[in-house]
């Protein structure tokens, strides 16, 4: 939706920047509430993370069935998935449906990004600006602009000197890229590298892939969904619902009771086994109770699982050079493949080693690395996001002492509750740093933190009260109880987004609250029921 306006100024009750599923969602919430919003979003329409990574292969890797809002029970029994994990362009049409059925649009601007927000105290209000020069008032911001969503580039020189065509995985261009009797390079192995990586080496003359680490990932086993199962699940699917929302990642699954070590070591592959078929992302960390916290309950998984991939892969230096063994599985997040590993064994696909060969530069015509130079004529950035802050402290938000987010962050994200930050008054951050966000079904975290945050929204205006803001001491001590979670775990142990180890230069602090989805639910409706226990109110 190219966006013709001319630049706006006026005032609201809400400011709600980004239209993926959170915004969306706070959208109609607020509207119910009978206040007014305005929403700001760069895509060129809603969608979010699904509008903006088209690239192939791309698709969700929690179940379509489980991936979807719960807040209508007519929506969820009228939508109907086609396959277990559903692709980009089927959750795109999803999002497209609930906006057009609840009227989603009609407040938000597209193709406006949101410049800077300024809190004034005497006011009691945020002055928000954007790119097309709009300013906007109002008394309560709404960062609901996701976890996954500033691209990282990769930090390679004279990017600019290549000739050939680049492309991201989070931008991908709306119009496809042809990769027919293309010589192509991809760059990254993470979940959008795995994902696109097969379905380019299908098109590609020659598809070269160029890993810096290995990723452990397990087959989707995707597939049409079976119309009964689907019934049968929509004939319970309030209660399905509301056993997501006190699960441990937002989704339906056995508890483990045993550790890895009280089990024999053939029924452990007997289970091992059983999750491979069944291809559910984290059946294996949840495989056994320890598996997150003992390395060596966690190097048995870790262990099938190279042997999973020396067994697919037919070239045994290629199979090695496939195998994680810098970090526990886990530890980086866990990726789900549709014939990933089977690629390496097509005589047009490549794999070079970054650890020994690094990328020294683009050169006109390729990639050199310290070794050789890759002729190609298109290159593949998979290289990922500059995860969960990144998208919060690209705009300028100037809080209570003039002091900017960016600057109160600088030694890494400091929340209540991951969704407020002491200094920056009416603030609320959907599915921020410090709630459990990019570790679980991002819909379940997503709809818990719009109603929350809604329902704080609420109660202020029976209370007849102006101003919310975090303490600083809840802050502090809810920013030492979710690093003292995460140091428990093995999770911090891998050099991943999770910890912001991937962009240069950043604090590394563990992101997610881990403790799940349940039990962090608890916590939040416990501080509600509290009189909203650690905020001051004005
Ligand atoms: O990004 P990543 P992603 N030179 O950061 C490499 C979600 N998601 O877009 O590991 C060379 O995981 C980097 O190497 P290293 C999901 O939560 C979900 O793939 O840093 N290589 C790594 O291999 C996921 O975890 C789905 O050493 C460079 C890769 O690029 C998250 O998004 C699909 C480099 C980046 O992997 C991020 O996934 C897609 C450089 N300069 C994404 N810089 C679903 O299935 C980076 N790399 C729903």
């Amino acid at each position: 939706m190219t966006r013709t306006s001319q630049a706006e100024t006026g005032s609201t009750d809400v400011v709600v920047v980004g239209a993926g599923f959170a915004g969306l969602y706070m959208h109609h919430r607020l509207r119910a509430m009978g206040l007014m919003a305005v929403g700001i979003e760069a895509a060129g329409d809603v969608g979010g993370t699904w509008w903006w990574n088209r690239y192939p292969g791309a698709r969700c890797d929690i179940r379509s069935l489980d991936y979807s809002y719960s807040f209508d029970a007519d929506l969820e029994q009228e939508w109907n998935w086609s396959e277990k994990y559903a692709t980009q362009p089927e959750i795109l049409s999803y999002v497209n449906h609930v906006s057009d059925r609840f009227d989603l649009r009609r407040d938000i601007r597209f193709e406006t990004r949101m410049t800077s927000a300024r809190w004034s105290d005497s006011a009691n209000e945020w002055t928000v600006e954007t790119d097309h020069g709009d300013q906007w008032t109002a008394r309560f911001l709404v960062m609901a602009v996701g976890a996954l969503s500033a691209a990282k580039e990769p930090e390679i020189d004279d990017i600019a000197s290549f000739n050939g065509s680049i492309v991201h995985t989070a931008k991908w261009p709306h119009e496809g890229v042809n990769f027919a009797d293309k010589l192509v390079a991809v760059i990254g192995t993470g979940s959008s590298g795995i994902q696109s990586i097969p379905l380019i080496a299908q098109q590609a003359r020659h598809l070269t892939v160029f890993q810096r680490t290995p990723n452990f990932a397990v087959p989707a086993q995707n597939g049409p969904l079976d119309p009964e199962m689907v019934a049968s699940l929509k004939q319970r699917y309030r209660e399905h619902r509301a056993e997501q929302r006190v699960s441990h990642g937002g989704v339906v699954s056995p508890s483990p009771e045993q550790s890895a070590h009280e089990v024999a070591p053939d029924e452990r592959t007997m289970r091992f086994d059983a999750i491979w078929e069944e291809g559910m992302l984290f059946g294996f960390l949840g495989s056994f109770n320890d598996v997150m916290i003992d390395p060596s309950a966690n190097a048995i998984v870790s262990d099938y699982l190279r042997d999973r991939i020396r067994s697919i892969v037919s070239d045994p230096a290629t199979a090695e050079l496939l195998c994680p063994t810098s970090y526990p599985v886990g530890a980086k997040r866990l990726c789900l493949d549709t014939g990933y590993f089977e690629t390496f064994n097509r005589p047009n696909v490549s794999l070079v080693d970054l650890r020994s060969t690094p990328i020294t530069r683009l050169i006109p015509n390729g990639i050199e690395t310290t070794e050789s130079l890759h002729e190609f004529d298109v290159i593949v950035f998979a290289t990922g996001f500059d995860a969960m802050t990144g998208p919060l402290l690209a705009p300028e938000i100037i809080g209570k002492d003039g002091e900017t987010l960016r600057d109160a962050w600088s030694a890494g994200p400091r929340t209540y509750l991951g969704l407020t930050s002491h200094g920056f008054p009416n603030m609320f951050m959907i599915t921020a740093p410090g709630s459990p966000s990019v570790m679980t079904n991002m819909l379940v975290s997503i709809e818990q933190h719009v109603d929350w945050s809604s329902e704080v929204i609420a109660w202020m205006a029976e209370h007849g009260v102006q101003q919310i803001e975090p303490d600083l001491e809840a802050q502090d001590a809810w920013v030492d109880h979710v690093n003292e979670i995460a140091n428990f775990t093995l999770f911090p142990k891998g050099n991943s987004w999770y910890l912001g180890a991937n962009v240069p230069g950043k604090p590394r602090v563990f992101m997610p609250y881990i403790a799940g989805v349940g039990p962090y639910r608890e916590i939040c409706d416990g501080v509600a029921s509290d009189n909203y226990r650690g905020f001051t109110f004005q």
